[in-house]
């Protein structure tokens, strides 16, 4: 899916601005076409959450709607129209003039309707959003239904699931642990295109000695096929370096100046495409990903993550889009010589990727399901109704980023259970595993993140390209002793290394409260956190098959309430304002002396 552009056969016009708001109740069924008078402002794209400080808000279960009006100027009368939603999260039903255009499940990737014949340029419209933020059984992320941990245990102080319904308002209860931030999270846009379009680019880079071998595939529609596709490839300063025409091919680009992480250079090419009077640039790199042994290999090279697990989140707008927030990000990756991290747990805004092409940071790129777990009696792959969706969200992703130089693995999933039924969770991961393998045109590696305190019992995560875990030795286990938590995690590193496969940490780390300091580091302080880091650094060090470290978090972020949450989640190395914590000093040091490749 191409993202929005403009040039001179293509033109944008952005939505973002102040809507009419208002909340739906707990009832409702998202079916209000026209919202009425009695609305609240909203700004668009953020989302509502933390606009207003109101539970109302904050804490809101269900339909919420967002209305504005729509003019498509006139002089753009013969030209194809496109409403895009980026994201709207988990659900949205989309009426125009009183009319539902179209209905989307999965709040963190975009859709788009062809509004050719409902929006009429030179007239107003009315639009309409309805956007719903439950989470169940069905949706991803997963969000609890009221009989798995909260409810039915046999502590006489937590009431049973009857006696909860009795008390309880209808709410979300997250099997996650990221704060519910929903709406409009990102840009809604209406773009135009000629009559007959380009569909969508596919490009494939490989290398064949010194030049760079692109395979690409240009779907069109719009007119009979009889208009030719031609693709030029332009090097960083617009000059032509190879060309080629026809709907797909192959283009060998001679020299080819390879992409490479920062602090090398991420050198982009652009594939400009032409068929009738459309044409679309789209930027690119040219590099290679493999997995040989218990190397992960760059361009050939073996390389080593530097990093961490982020999140989109930030004061006021929750989850919403904030470009200068992306780009001081990117900049804070840079001041602590990382060189990548995942986008944990959900795709992130289409342009933080272009950033990372740009920038040279590497992305490893994951879907939304997180929570797949509901305890040992109950087995998620029978009784939760993700199969299909997941299925879907994989293949919208990779349809989405696919081109991105900066992405080299796919992460299906973060954390489900792999440990209490084994045979289920192989089933269904393993075979999603072979399809990223089939829909992915580059064939990335493909991993997903397992969490099992039992890891011998669990059968998918070895047979991945890459292991990925998360561990929290010394903080929800063994908590304080990092005597211990060596000692545990060296046998767990023992169990890896007779695997044969690159292994990575996702995730480790230890709430530290900003400010809280010790001379005898313990939880919660700076100095605690430093040393969790240290310790375990120092056992990685020693593994040859160990390919990276992704701490757990970059940044301090909210949370749903929970008495293991002071204001939220607190495992940032710098503060949720982006201020650095001793760890991020540690981290900055650390990360200078380790190189992108031949660490080991
Ligand atoms: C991991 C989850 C992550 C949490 C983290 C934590 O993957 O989403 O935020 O634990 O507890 O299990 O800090």
């Amino acid at each position: 899916m191409l993202y929005p552009k403009e040039n001179a056969a293509r033109g944008i016009i952005d939505l973002g601005g102040v809507w009419n708001f208002k909340l739906g109740d707990e009832t409702d069924p998202g079916e209000t076409c026209s919202i009425g008078k009695d609305t609240e402002p909203i700004a668009v794209p953020a989302s509502y959450n933390d606009q207003k400080d109101e539970p109302a808000y904050r804490n809101h279960y269900g339909w919420v709607y967002y209305e504005r009006k729509v003019t498509v100027p006139s002089y753009l009368k013969n030209q194809r129209l496109v409403l895009r939603f980026d994201a709207a999260t988990h659900r949205a039903k989309v009426y125009i003039d009183g009319v539902l255009a179209a209905e989307h499940k999965g709040g963190f990737l975009p859709f788009e309707i062809d509004v050719t014949g409902q929006i009429e340029a030179g007239v107003t419209a009315e639009l309409v959003v309805a956007v719903d933020n439950r989470v169940n059984f069905s949706t991803l992320p997963i969000g609890n239904e009221g009989t798995t941990p909260f409810f039915g245990s046999d502590n006489p102080g937590v009431p049973s699931v009857e006696a909860a319904k009795v008390w309880r308002k209808p709410q979300n209860l997250p099997n996650f642990d990221f704060f519910n931030y929903a709406g409009l999270n990102r840009p809604v846009r209406i773009y135009t295109t000629p009559q007959a379009y380009i569909e969508d680019i596919t490009l494939a880079p490989d290398i064949d000695g010194s030049d760079g071998i692109v395979r690409y595939a240009v779907r069109t529609a719009g007119a009979p096929s009889d208009r030719e596709v031609t693709v030029r490839i332009l090097d960083a300063e617009g000059a032509e370096v190879a060309a080629a025409s026809g709907a797909e091919g192959e283009i060998t680009v001679p020299d080819a100046k390879l992409w490479w992480p920062w602090p090398g250079t991420p050198y982009l090419y652009t594939a400009e495409v032409t068929y009738g009077e459309d044409s679309y640039g789209e930027s690119f790199g040219i590099r290679t990903v493999r997995v040989e042994g218990t190397s992960f290999l760059i361009n050939g090279k073996p390389f080593y993550f530097k990093g961490f697990g982020k999140h989109e989140d930030s004061a006021f707008r929750g989850r919403g889009l904030d470009l200068c927030l992306d780009v001081k990000d990117v900049n804070l990756i840079h001041w602590l010589h990382a060189n990548s991290f995942r986008t944990s747990h959900y795709p992130y805004a289409e342009e933080m990727y272009g950033l990372c092409d740009r920038e040279g940071i590497v992305v490893i790129d994951e879907t939304p399901a997180v929570g797949i777990g509901a305890g040992e009696h109950t087995d998620p792959y029978q009784t939760f109704h993700i199969r299909e969706h997941h299925e879907q969200v994989l293949r919208d992703m990779i349809a989405r980023d696919k081109n991105h130089p900066c992405v080299v693995m796919w992460s299906m999933g973060n954390e489900p259970d792999t440990e209490h039924f084994p045979e289920s969770a192989y089933e269904y991961w393993h075979s999603l595993y072979e399809l990223t393998h089939e829909i992915d045109p580059a064939d990335r590696p493909v991993t997903f993140v397992c969490c099992q305190n039992n890891y011998e019992r669990d059968l998918v995560t070895r047979t991945m390209d890459v292991v990925c875990f998360n561990r929290y030795y010394g903080w929800y286990n063994l908590s304080g002793d990092l005597d211990a938590a060596c000692y545990g995690l060296n046998m767990e590193l023992d169990f890896w290394e007779k695997q044969g496969k690159p292994v990575m940490i996702t995730e480790y780390g230890a709430d530290a409260v900003a400010g809280i300091h010790a001379c005898v580091p313990e939880m919660f302080s700076e100095e605690f956190q430093v040393e969790f880091y240290r310790r375990q650094n120092a056992e990685f060090d020693r593994r040859s098959f160990f390919i990276g470290e992704h701490a757990w978090n970059f940044a301090d972020f909210a949370t749903i309430q929970g008495c293991m949450r002071a204001d939220g989640n607190k495992k940032g190395l710098l503060t949720r304002d982006r201020r650095p914590k001793m760890a991020a000093h540690y981290f900055k040091d650390r990360w200078e002396k380790v190189p992108n490749f031949d660490y080991k």
